[in-house]
C-alpha cells in the first residue's frame, strides 16, 4: 500500500499523502529534494519536507501566480521569474505570445534537473527558445544586475524558512523593484492568510512601503496547508482589475482554472483578511 508522507505545519497540523513510490530523493547544496508518486496528488515535488507542487493541483497555483500580472501589465516583452524550479511558472508565462524573453533565476540546479526528469507534465516549456534559465542567487541578481529592466517580475519561492526565507525580505523586494520598468507589475506568492496570517500581513506591509498599488488575492491550492493560498499583485501604476481583454481571452483559452471571473473573484477579500489588513 505504501507509507504515508507527512508535512507538519506549526507542529499542530499534518497533511499526509500515501506514497506509491519515491521517484527521487537527494540532498542538494541547499536543501533535501524529493519527488513522490502519490495516489491522491500524482507526482509531488517536496523540498525540505514541504510539499511544493503536485501534478494534481499545480495549475491552480501557477495560473493564478502568472496570469493576473501578465494580463494587466502594459507590456510583457521581458519577464523575470525568481524561483519556480519545477517549471510550472515559466510554462504559464510562455503561453503569452507577446513575451519575448523570460529569464528564470533559480538557486538550486538540482530542483530543475529532477523536475525535468520526473515532472515532465509540469515543465513543458523548458525547450522554448525565449527561456533563459540561470542558476544563480536571486538576491544577488536583483541587487547587482545591470540587465535591461523587466516588464513583469514573478516570485515563485518556497515558504519563508530555509533557503527561501530571504525571498521575503524587504531588501529583496527593493531589488525586485529596481529590476522593474516604472510601470511594471510584480506578483508573488504570499502564503496562506489562514495558516500564516502573520507572514501574509507582514508581507503586505513590506510591499506597501515600496509600491503604491498592492493587492493581495486568494485562491484554492489543496496541497498547501488549509488549502487557502494568496498571491499579491504590486505596481506603481495601473490596477489589477483592468486586464487587457485580447491578451486575457487568448490565455483563458487553454487554461484549466484561469478565466475572467476567476481573475475578478480572486481579488475579492473575505472579511477576516480585510480586517487583518485594516482595509
Ligand atoms: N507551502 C508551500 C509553498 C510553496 C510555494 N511555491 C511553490 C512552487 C511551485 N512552483
Amino acid at each position: 500500500m505504501g507509507l504515508w508522507y507527512e508535512e507538519t505545519f506549526d507542529d499542530h497540523i499534518r497533511l499526509g499523502l500515501r506514497v506509491k513510490e519515491t521517484l527521487f530523493s537527494g540532498q542538494s547544496p541547499y536543501q533535501r529534494v524529493e519527488v513522490l508518486d502519490t495516489g491522491g496528488f500524482g507526482r509531488v515535488l517536496v523540498l525540505d519536507n514541504v510539499f511544493m507542487t503536485s501534478e494534481y493541483d499545480e495549475f491552480l497555483y501557477h495560473e493564478l501566480l502568472v496570469h493576473p500580472a501578465l494580463t494587466t501589465a502594459p507590456r510583457i516583452d521581458r519577464v523575470l521569474v525568481i524561483g519556480g524550479g519545477d517549471g510550472g511558472t515559466v510554462r504559464e508565462v510562455l503561453r503569452h505570445r507577446e513575451v519575448g524573453t523570460c529569464v528564470m533565476i533559480e538557486l538550486d540546479r538540482m530542483v530543475v534537473e529532477v523536475s525535468k526528469e520526473h515532472l515532465p507534465s509540469i515543465g513543458t516549456a523548458w525547450d522554448d527558445p525565449r527561456l533563459d534559465v540561470r542558476f544563480i542567487d536571486g538576491i544577488e541578481y536583483v541587487k547587482e544586475s545591470d540587465d535591461e529592466k523587466y516588464d513583469v517580475v514573478l516570485l515563485d519561492g518556497t515558504d519563508p524558512v530555509g533557503p527561501g526565507a530571504v525571498l521575503f525580505d524587504e531588501t529583496f523586494y527593493e531589488g525586485c523593484k529596481r529590476m522593474l520598468t516604472p510601470d511594471g507589475v510584480m506578483a508573488l506568492q504570499s502564503e496562506s492568510p489562514l495558516l500564516m496570517m502573520d507572514v501574509f500581513v507582514e508581507t503586505q506591509h513590506k510591499l506597501r512601503k515600496l509600491f503604491s498599488e498592492v493587492h493581495p488575492y486568494i485562491g484554492p491550492v489543496p496541497l498547501y496547508g488549509t488549502g487557502t493560498w494568496s498571491w499579491t499583485w504590486c505596481s506603481d501604476t495601473g490596477e489589477p482589475l483592468r486586464p487587457i481583454l485580447e491578451r486575457q481571452a487568448a490565455v483563458v483559452e487553454g487554461s484549466k482554472a484561469y478565466n475572467e471571473e476567476i481573475h475578478r473573484a480572486a481579488f475579492a477579500l473575505p472579511n477576516y483578511v480585510q480586517r487583518a489588513l485594516k482595509l
